[in-house]
């Protein structure tokens, strides 16, 4: 009987990011290994803590509903905190935007370092007491040159990010992420406490068959998206009708789209009249993503990377996913009146 061998031609995401910056010439000095890697500590602090608040919510072991209620808050307030705090200790960021906080956060001189980073420290954290998967969104810009780190460097078109990911925090900890040179994925291992690379080079299929929408919210949406999304469900044969996949926590489903492609939407609607999610540390970080893995990501009407922000929480609609999927949706828009 053979016994399993454990692999020793393991890469981890500081090795790899290192060794792609080098062979890119780009991140010479590091400073941008550094930033992630703080991100990925954080990510971990974050993981661990989830855990414990699913134990404590699933499982029951402390307290009654008011309890459970208060914890949950606590863990939006405690992901929010230390990422702020590593990100400010790393000495490499200028400037930070948090879903949480209303105000931009300016480094002072003492820590100060040339990247600014926008972040959804939870995301989709209404699902934490369900044991659903939840997220830490997040993009990074470089301040522009001679800037000393002011908001006008992170008011700036998404295609301008140097990286982009998320953390997805499920049965594992994956993380995702871009720095321009394609997509790469990485799961965290728990007895090393490292994350491992897992999906080098990820790219979304051209075509999928699911698409994740709210569709409860059908009776608000623009005719172009209701008219697309009953072609996909009515199609003429021989096609046949796309699945449905919603998780309602925009992490998990962008990552499902990455991974077996479709189309993933959060439209403007009549109710909704700017969309839902925030431009600067979803849609932008998302949009990175999903173009560097071979996608499309779209307001409907324009791509969204081009977009650029007024205010660091404004919304923004979203379309994304597999090329064909996207330019199907994309048509109905010229089209549809
Ligand atoms: P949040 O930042 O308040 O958690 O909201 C963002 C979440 C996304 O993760 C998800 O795609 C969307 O909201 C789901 O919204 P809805 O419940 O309206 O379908
Ligand atoms: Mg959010």
């Amino acid at each position: 009987a053979s016994e399993e061998v454990p692999s020793t031609n393991i890469v981890t995401l500081t090795s790899h990011v290192l060794s792609e910056g080098l062979r890119l010439g780009a991140a010479a000095t590091g400073d941008l290994t550094l930033l992630l890697t703080a991100i990925s500590f954080t990510s971990k602090f974050i993981a661990t803590n989830v855990r414990k608040a699913r134990l404590i919510n699933l499982v029951g072991l402390a307290g009654d509903t008011n309890v459970q209620g208060e914890e949950q808050k606590k863990l939006d307030v405690l992901a929010n905190d230390i990422m702020i705090n590593s990100l400010r200790a790393s000495g490499k960021t200028a400037v930070l935007v948090s879903e949480e906080l209303e105000d931009a956060i300016f480094i002072e001189d003492q820590f100060k370092g040339k990247y600014c980073v926008v972040f959804d420290p939870l995301d989709g954290s209404s699902n934490i007491d369900a044991g659903v998967n939840i997220g830490t969104i997040f993009g990074v810009y470089r301040v522009r040159n001679e800037s000393t780190g002011t908001v006008e460097d992170v008011l700036r078109a998404g295609h301008e990010m140097v990286a982009a990911g998320y953390i997805m925090y499920g049965s594992s900890a994956n993380l995702v992420l871009t720095t321009g040179q394609g997509v790469n994925g990485y799961t965290l291992d728990a007895a090393l406490g490292e994350y491992i690379l897992t999906h080098p080079n990820i790219q979304i299929p051209p075509r999928g068959k699911i698409y994740s929408f709210n569709e409860g919210n059908s009776m608000y949406f623009h005719p172009p998206v209701n008219a697309y999304l009953k072609s996909i469900k009515y199609p003429s044969p021989p096609k046949t009708p796309y699945s449905a996949r919603y998780i309602g926590s925009m992490v998990a489903d962008v990552h499902r789209t990455l991974l077996y492609g479709g189309i993933f939407g959060y439209p403007n609607d009549k109710k909704s009249k700017s969309g839902k999610l925030r431009l600067l540390y979803e849609a932008f970080p998302m949009a990175f993503l999903t173009e560097q893995a071979g996608g499309i990501a779209t307001t409907g009407t324009g791509r969204i990377l081009d977009i650029v922000p007024t205010s660091i929480h404004q919304r923004c609609s979203v379309f994304l996913g597999s090329r064909d999927d996207v330019l199907d949706l994309i048509k109905f828009y010229k089209e549809v009146p």
